[in-house]
């Protein structure tokens, strides 16, 4: 390249330079030497911007026009071999690493439901499956749908602060889903076929309680449902929900307000021990009669169980408290 610049004269011969020494380059920093050399303040094509002064007036336009080309040129062919450096580094990353970037991503991990979830939802499947609709309702819950409906006396030691969580107003945390059947009744004349699954509060807590947990209760009113089809319908869910035609199932009488006859539910797998599990009965008259439903036409059974009890047998899990910690080292197995 001369000391001084020939505008236009050294043009062709100044871009052919550029051109092969931008294709020379191995390695972005040479490329940016090599566009200085001739793009920059001291640049060669610089120069020739530089050196239209020197030419007639009327010669400058034209050449200006020249020169800003072949500026517009080189600059597309440095923009070019800049793309093709930086794929050739790449491809060399690339193979050092040896990444295979057709691999599946990582992505976020595999999430899953909670346990007590997962059991809700079989309950609600199975339950389904044997003719049962799904209701639901308020957890916070008046002294009407929690107690009085279920023949629930005024002095009843389950109504003290020892056993129930009152809130404002008088209103309590519902101690059982009975309530979400009271409301289903007092909406829907019979025939009723309803479970009511949902989370229940008692004053209460240790390896097999807890102040919150999850309970479902089911409903069955018709003109001739019997306790009879209490025992079928409690036999085909358990064996269906553990998936084992050995489970054996006891009624053991007991008394509660809102059934009579009522009944205590054990069961056991194959010849091993009985498992408390469930209450139930048939409904009691006044529990009919407190929703308008006459009780000499109508009748049929209701049960309550806790299906924290069912996951911790499912899985196999002896506190009751693992299921509320949220140690996802524990949730995890599950996933
Ligand atoms: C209406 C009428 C009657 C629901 C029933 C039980 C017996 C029972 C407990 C078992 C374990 C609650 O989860 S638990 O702690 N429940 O023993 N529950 S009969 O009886 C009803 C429900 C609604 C309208």
């Amino acid at each position: 390249m001369s000391p001084t610049s020939t505008p236009v004269a050294d043009l062709d011969r100044i871009v052919g330079e550029a051109l092969a020494a931008f294709d020379a380059c191995r390695d972005p920093a040479a490329l940016e030497n090599a566009k200085a050399a001739y793009l920059g303040k001291a640049g060669a094509l610089t120069a020739q911007l530089k050196a239209l002064g020197a030419l007639p007036a009327a010669a400058r336009p034209a050449a200006g026009a020249r020169i800003n080309d072949a500026k517009a040129a080189l600059e597309a062919a440095l923009a070019r071999r800049r793309e093709s450096l930086a794929e050739e580094r790449l491809a060399a990353d690339l193979a050092a690493q040896a990444l295979d970037v057709s691999l599946p991503g990582r992505g976020p991990g595999r999430g899953t439901l909670h346990p007590i979830t997962l059991t809700m939802q079989r309950v609600e499947t199975l339950f389904r499956s044997l003719g049962f609709a799904v209701a639901d309702g308020p957890e916070i819950e008046d002294d009407f749908h929690n107690f009085t409906a279920l023949n629930t006396p005024e002095n009843h030691p389950a109504r003290s602060m020892q056993d129930t969580f009152y809130v404002d107003g008088g209103l309590v945390l519902r101690t059982h889903t009975s309530p979400i059947q009271v409301r289903w009744m007092e909406r829907h004349p019979p025939p009723v076929k309803i479970i009511a699954p949902g989370r229940v509060y008692r004053v209460d807590s240790d390896a097999t309680h807890s102040p919150m947990f999850h309970q479902v209760e089911g409903l069955w009113i018709d003109e001739t449902v019997s306790f009879a089809d209490l025992k079928g319908v409690i036999t085909e869910f358990l064996r269906r929900f553990f998936e084992r035609d050995d489970v054996a199932v006891r009624f053991r009488p007991s008394f509660f307000p809102f059934v009579e006859p009522g009944a205590e539910i054990d069961m056991a797998f194959g010849d091993g021990g009985w498992l408390e599990l469930a209450g139930a009965g048939q409904v009691h008259p006044n529990v009919l009669t407190a929703v308008g439903i006459d009780p000499q036409r109508w009748q049929g059974f209701a049960f309550g169980m806790g299906y924290d009890r069912l996951a911790m047998l499912r899985y196999g899990v002896s506190d009751l408290r693992l299921f509320f910690e949220n140690d996802l080292r524990w949730l995890r197995q599950f996933a």
